[in-house]
Formats: structure tokens, C-alpha cells, sequence
């Protein structure tokens, strides 16, 4: 069952397909889910390997030219603070790279992943605004750097990103607990950034170190990889497996998912033959900014055979999914409608 030893959770293969050191979620998994992505079945995009953090050790330092206190807490410490709790995606900007390869005959390097590399869960933890204003930040700071305390990344160092300070103070949460349960090891324990919109490398795991600067910083994660990427665009998918096999008996009806990292979804359709004709979805559930939109659609095939689902999302700055997503060096952010494989049979 455990393909990989990156990976400390199970990886049964109903709900995970295993790329190297990733595990991307099946998306016949969130059928039947409330609005949450269970712990079990949530992505995990390792640079390395989880590590095992003992939290009785655990410090979490803040330091910088851009702060006037700099401080280390423990676990204890934090969890004290005031909490906030939300509920957040947390996306890879790679999320759907494979579909650059199938759907338009231009492979792009990199994880495979088909549209699984998202989930959504009910994150707590301390603002990052708040944790920064206890250490008296300067109105001269200007990135924040968050490490990660995994194995440094061949010899590119331990993972961390820069984050603008306007995107640090706004709406970054330090968490320490996911669906209501500390964190697991996959996901980040003891404590982990969440970056509400933004691609998921501005989450840092395993959190150790908080650098604030009155400079601009560069690292690895924002020059070689992830490059002038910000937030994620909007995407959707059905809640079915690939080449999924239908039952040709009275209407069928279909769920599914749609997002973006820049507003709310306003607007989501749905075509069953190849785009000649869109019809709306209805919504259900919550209409989360940062998180997706649960969506159905009831359709009655007449006859057996093999067809191609497509939805397409609206988001609320009118952003809408294109029929192709130009070549993107690195692919990421594909954002185009995607062209899911069913079969209907009779019985
Ligand atoms: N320290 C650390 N943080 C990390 C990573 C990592 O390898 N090391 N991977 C990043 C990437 S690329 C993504 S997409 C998300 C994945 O979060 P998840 O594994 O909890 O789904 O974590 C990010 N944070
Ligand atoms: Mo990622």
C-alpha cells in the first residue's frame, strides 16, 4: 500500500495515485464528502521527506532587520495566542500540468498531476499579522521569508519562499490545527503557513524560522521555481474517476467542485457534448472566498457510449476557464476547461 517512505500516511490506491514523492487525490474521493477534504484523502506535494518534529524541542524564531523584538515560541506558547479559523484550499501551482501533455500535445516538465493536487480543510492557528505586530514590525519591512525545518531540497537549501509583507499582514494564518485536529505529519506538524489564493509553495510546512527584511529576498522558491506566482486561477472538476462507467438509467446526477484563488465562484456550466451547449450547475454548500464551490447538475443520456464531461467556472472578477491555457514554461496554472472521459452502459 505504501509506495513511497516520503510519505508517512497511507496511500491506498482508491484514493491517491503516487507521483514520486507526491500523492495526488483521487477525485471520485470527494464524492459523498461535506465541503471539507478529509486528512486521508488530502494531496501531499513533498520537496523531501515529512519529518518527525518532536514539539517539546520545537521553537518557532522570528528575527530581521524588519522587526524591533525578535522572539522564539514554543508550541505551547502559540497555542495560547488568539486563534482564528478558516476554511481554505490549498492548491499546487502544478495542479492539472498533465492535461498541458494530453489535452493540448505540449508536455510541460514536472509532476504529472491530473486535477487531484487541491484540497480544502477547516484550518486554526495564530493571524501571521498578529504574531508579526507582537514583534513590533517595522513600516519599513518588506518580505517575510518563512523555512521550513524538512531536509534541505538537494542544494538548494531548506524550502522557504519569500512573501510580501502586504500579503503577510493580510490574510496568512500560522496553523497548527487541520479539520480540527492538530496537524499531521504530511501536512505540516507542528505548525505550517496557510496562504489563502496563493499557490501552494507559499504554504511553507514544518515551520522553524520567520525572517521579516526591509529588503527584497530571493531564494530559490522565487527565482528558479514558482517565479511570479501569485495566485491560483480558476478550475473545476467533476466528482467522478477517470474513464468513469455511468449507469444508462433514468437522469444521472453529476457532482462537482470549482475555484479560483481570486474571489468567489459566481457561475459555474456544465457541457456533455463538447462544448456546443453550456448549461448552468446548481450550487450548494458554502461560497468561500480562497475555498471551492460544491456544484450539481442532473443530465439524462439517451444512449450508451463514451462521451466528455466539461465544466466551466466564473469567478466574481469575471476570470472565467478558456478552452486552452497558453504554454506555460513550468506548467503551471492550467486553467483551461478539462475534458473528463466517461463511459455510459446499459444497466
Ligand atoms: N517545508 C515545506 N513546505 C512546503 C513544501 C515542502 O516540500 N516543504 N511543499 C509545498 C508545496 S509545493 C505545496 S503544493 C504544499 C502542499 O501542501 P500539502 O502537502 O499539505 O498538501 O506545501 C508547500 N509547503
Ligand atoms: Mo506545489
Amino acid at each position: 500500500m505504501q509506495a513511497t517512505a516520503t510519505i508517512v500516511k497511507p496511500l491506498p490506491g482508491h484514493l491517491f495515485k503516487v507521483h514520486d514523492g507526491s500523492a495526488e487525490m483521487r477525485w471520485e474521493a470527494m464524492s459523498g464528502q461535506g465541503y471539507h477534504t478529509p486528512v486521508d484523502r488530502f494531496f501531499v506535494r513533498n520537496h523531501t521527506s515529512t519529518p518527525l518534529i518532536d514539539v517539546t524541542t520545537w521553537r518557532l524564531r522570528l528575527h530581521g532587520a524588519g522587526i524591533r523584538r525578535p522572539r522564539e515560541l514554543g508550541y505551547d506558547e502559540l497555542r495560547a495566542m488568539p486563534s482564528r479559523t478558516y476554511d481554505v484550499a490549498i492548491e499546487c501551482a502544478g495542479n492539472g500540468r498533465r492535461f498541458y501533455g494530453t489535452q493540448q500535445h505540449a508536455p510541460a516538465p514536472g509532476t504529472q498531476w491530473g486535477l487531484g493536487a487541491i484540497g480544502v480543510a477547516r484550518w486554526r492557528g495564530v493571524p501571521l499579522k498578529h504574531l508579526l505586530e507582537e514583534a513590533g514590525v517595522l513600516p519599513e519591512a518588506v518580505d517575510v521569508l518563512p523555512s521550513g525545518l524538512d531536509a534541505p531540497f538537494e542544494h538548494y537549501g531548506h524550502v522557504r519562499r519569500p512573501l510580501p509583507i502586504g500579503k503577510a499582514m493580510a490574510d496568512v494564518l500560522v496553523a497548527y490545527e487541520m479539520n480540527g485536529e492538530p496537524l499531521p505529519p504530511d501536512h505540516g506538524f507542528p505548525v505550517r503557513l496557510v496562504v489563502p489564493g496563493w499557490v501552494g509553495i507559499a504554504s511553507i510546512k514544518w515551520l522553524g524560522d520567520i525572517e521579516v527584511s526591509t529588503t527584497k529576498l530571493f531564494t530559490p522558491w522565487n527565482t528558479v521555481f514558482y517565479a511570479d506566482v501569485t495566485t491560483n486561477p480558476v478550475k473545476s472538476a467533476f466528482e467522478l474517476a477517470w474513464n468513469a462507467r455511468l449507469p444508462l438509467d433514468g437522469p444521472l446526477v453529476l457532482h462537482g467542485r470549482s475555484w479560483s484563488g481570486r474571489g468567489r465562484i459566481v457561475r459555474v456550466e456544465v457541457s456533455f457534448d463538447g462544448g456546443l451547449h453550456w448549461r448552468e450547475a446548481a450550487h450548494h454548500g458554502h461560497h468561500l472566498v480562497g475555498a471551492w464551490l460544491p456544484w450539481h447538475v442532473s443530465w439524462a443520456p439517451r444512449r450508451p457510449g463514451k462521451y466528455l464531461l466539461m465544466a466551466r467556472a466564473t469567478d466574481e472578477t469575471g476570470a472565467t476557464q478558456p478552452l486552452f491555457t497558453p504554454r506555460h514554461p513550468s506548467g503551471y496554472h492550467f486553467d483551461a476547461v478539462v475534458q473528463h472521459p466517461i463511459q455510459v452502459v446499459i444497466g
